[in-house]
């Protein structure tokens, strides 16, 4: 063979420097930080080099181009390998940034956040939700290709790249999620599994010894192992698996944590902790880089870099001309594509909600089904399906068709009994733009997908949850079935606004704020049983508005002495105790509360108006009373709920046995108002009033 010739040798070495520079760009910066995780951007260098500079499409001047790849750093923890890829690439993440790493304010927080800093697709760090998104979006992509690509034109030319760990595919999210994108056939999926044996307790034969190939191969994927550290090799699976269209694809790349760090290659160490002065010296040497100054880019990387997006221009000036085309051919497809992107609603849906289950009795998730056909209509972006609840949830869009391997212009998903990794799926679809997702189950199997609701909240993502069977009033199925903290669990979640609407008028208006609210999830719990008519004799637009602000007077008094607050299936309970009460002469004034959250972010004015402050308040809620004290505040408060587990029983029996009939609610006030009263003129100033203690405990 003969000599290489001095340009390919002048290439080879430009490339090592490339990776070199991505590797102590991550360990100068977890040094400084002296905080972070320099090992796996090290091991996930190679692969990151090839995958960005050979394969994916993206364009640094247009991060949001649609037409792009996404790149998913599913093992968030190793953020400062995204760091250095988006700086070096063109992005506006200065080094100045990268030079604060972690520290407060910078663009380069711990793990990466999406919104936060410009390229960063997804949200990442508890491992496995990435894999979840990096599904979703997948499927997105393939919704909105059947969708907008006509015979003429493909303007979805976006695949998904990710990078996930031995803790990604460990966590029971991502098997959920690869199970469905098997399952869905969802080909344009490329993920490479950094195989490095290592988590943050040792070897991975510790706890992790199963076949992944086997496994992920089990689930319909197309499955390839390679020496992660082999540019030939990451270049020629990648290819291979982008040319894989109809399967996903997964590349076990066997790779070493810390590569390149003379003694901390291969040890857990290296993971999460700085490799320490002497180490980071070691490696310099070791690698030839000079030890000053730090954070340092070659001249010749940093244009090698630039070119490798630079090689994108014709593909984004391609995508341009041909997405012109297609908006000027398809008039009413660009119309489509421009009110999904931006959500645009008309102006009444509250109205045509409203109007879709006006004057109707159920119970609130047999209206909610009713009011999401109409919002179906008025949504096209709107896409969802269950957990394998359907039949009880009842989430279906009537008529859209399920969403199926192959066929992707429906709307329905058949999630089947995932409901973690259909949280994180949802995520993706929202990261996309181009839906509303939703997602539905029994209001008790919200535990199972807290993680990624969590991450919706966060990432201030519009993600529609469907949550039924909202009490213990569901009955037989008993307490595993039956929530009683799950109301507040999801309501302490900062950004979740949590809907329990009462009736009809309600149920329209939580879907209508649930469809609005674009800059965060909302979750809508539904009652199993049927609800009776609230007097609601207006319904008109101004009664609409007041619903929305999440806490109204549904019945005013001014002679009242007293407020009783209930939300959902306990707003009718109140109605009918008040009137018991009111025969007895103690009327009571009658708040609805649907949205805590809703509530509590309006202003004193209207919180006032609805809860005059000093005016006892009776809380009635079929869930545990603590939290309550968070809407009552200083007013003096009996809150009733339920502070143990429900039982198996029918309904009437469940309603009598928990002190939930109009009568027991009734006698229950009539007791606490009558003792809070004398107390309070008895009691020393200051002390608390018998009612703030919950009671039936
Ligand atoms: C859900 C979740 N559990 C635990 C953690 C804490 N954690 C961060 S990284 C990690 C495991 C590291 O192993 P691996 O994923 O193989 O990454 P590597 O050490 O190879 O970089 C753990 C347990 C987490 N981030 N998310
Ligand atoms: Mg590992």
């Amino acid at each position: 063979m003969s000599a290489p010739n001095s340009d390919a040798k002048a290439a080879l070495d430009v490339t090592t420097l490339a990776v070199n520079t991505l590797k102590m760009l991550a360990v100068d910066a977890v040094e400084a930080a002296q905080s972070g995780h320099p090992g796996s951007p090290m091991g996930q260098a190679d692969i990151a080099y090839v995958m960005w500079t050979q394969f994916l499409r993206h364009w640094p001047a247009d991060p949001v181009w649609p037409g792009r790849d996404r790149f998913v750093l599913s093992c968030g923890h190793g953020s400062m390998l995204l760091y250095g890829l988006l700086h070096l690439t063109g992005y506006p993440l200065p080094l100045e940034e990268l030079k604060r790493f972690r520290q407060w304010g910078s663009l380069t927080p711990g793990h990466p956040e999406v919104g936060h800093t410009v390229g960063v697709e997804t949200t990442t760090g508890p491992l496995g939700q990435g894999v979840g998104n990096a599904v979703g979006l997948a499927l997105a992509a393939k919704m909105a290709a059947a969708r907008y690509d006509t015979a003429a034109q493909t303007i979805i030319t976006g695949r998904i790249f990710g990078i996930c760990s031995d803790g990604d595919l460990m966590e029971g999210v991502a098997s959920e999620a690869a199970s469905l994108a098997g399952h869905l056939g969802l080909g344009n999926l490329n993920l490479v599994y950094d195989d490095n044996h290592i988590t943050i307790e040792g070897d991975t034969a510790l706890a992790f010894t199963e076949d992944v190939a086997a496994r992920f191969a089990a689930y319909g994927w197309h499955v390839q192992r390679i020496d992660g550290h082999d540019h030939a090799a990451i270049a020629l699976a990648l290819a291979a698996a982008v040319a894989e269209t109809a399967r996903p694809s997964l590349v076990l790349a066997r790779t070493h944590i810390a590569n390149g760090a003379p003694h901390a290659h291969d040890t857990a160490e290296a993971h999460g902790a700085p490799l320490g002065a002497a180490e980071v010296a070691a490696t310099k040497d070791a690698l030839g880089w000079p030890r000053t100054p730090t954070f340092f880019v070659p001249e010749e990387v940093r244009a090698h870099w630039r070119a490798s997006a630079e090689r994108n221009r014709p593909d984004y000036e391609a995508w341009q001309a041909t997405f012109g085309a297609w908006r000027a051919a398809n008039p009413a497809l660009a119309q489509a594509w421009d009110d999904a992107t931006a959500k645009r609603l008309p102006k009444d849906l509250e109205a045509r909600l409203v109007a879709s289950v006006a004057g109707q009795a159920d119970a609130t998730r047999v209206l909610g089904s009713k009011v999401l056909q109409e919002a179906a209509k008025l949504a096209p972006w709107l896409v969802g399906g269950s957990a394998d609840l359907d039949p009880s949830t009842k989430t279906a869009i009537k008529g859209a068709g399920s969403v199926e391997k192959g066929a992707y212009g429906g709307r329905v998903f058949h999630f089947g009994i995932r409901e973690h990794g259909m949280g994180a799926i949802l995520n993706g679809l929202a990261l996309d733009g181009r839906f509303t997702p939703m997602g539905s189950t029994f209001l008790v199997f919200a535990d199972y997908m807290r993680p990624p609701i969590r991450l919706a909240a966060l990432m201030r993502k519009q993600v529609i949850y469907v949550f039924t069977h909202d009490s213990i009033f569901l009955g037989e199925d008993g307490p595993t079935h039956q929530p009683i903290e799950t109301l507040w669990a999801l309501r302490i979640i900062p950004g979740v606004e949590v809907w329990r609407p009462a009736d009809a008028t309600e149920t329209a208006i939580a879907w209508a704020a649930a469809l609005r609210r674009t800059d965060g999830p909302s979750a809508l719990a539904l009652s199993r049983q049927k609800l009776p008519a609230l007097p609601r004799p207006a319904d008109s637009a101004a009664d609409q508005a007041a619903v929305a602000r999440g806490g109204y007077v549904l019945v005013e008094d001014a002679t009242a002495a007293f407020t009783i607050v209930a939300t959902g299936s306990e707003v009718g309970l109140a109605v009918e105790a008040g009137a018991l009460l009111a025969a007895g002469g103690r009327t009571a004034r009658i708040v609805s509360m649907p949205c805590v959250e809703r509530f509590l972010a309006q202003d004193a004015a209207w919180r006032d108006k609805v809860l005059p402050p000093g005016k006892p308040v009776v809380t009635l809620e079929a869930g545990r009373t603590a939290a309550w004290g968070a809407v009552t505040e200083a007013r003096p408060s009996l809150h009733l709920g339920i502070d143990r587990f429900g039982a198996s029983a029918p309904l009437k029996d469940l309603q009598q046995h928990f002190g939930f009939t109009a009568e027991q609610v009734a006698g229950r006030i009539r007791d606490w108002n009558t003792e809070h009263w004398v107390r309070r003129e008895r009691r020393p100033q200051g002390a608390p009033a018998r009612g703030n203690l919950p009671r039936g405990k």
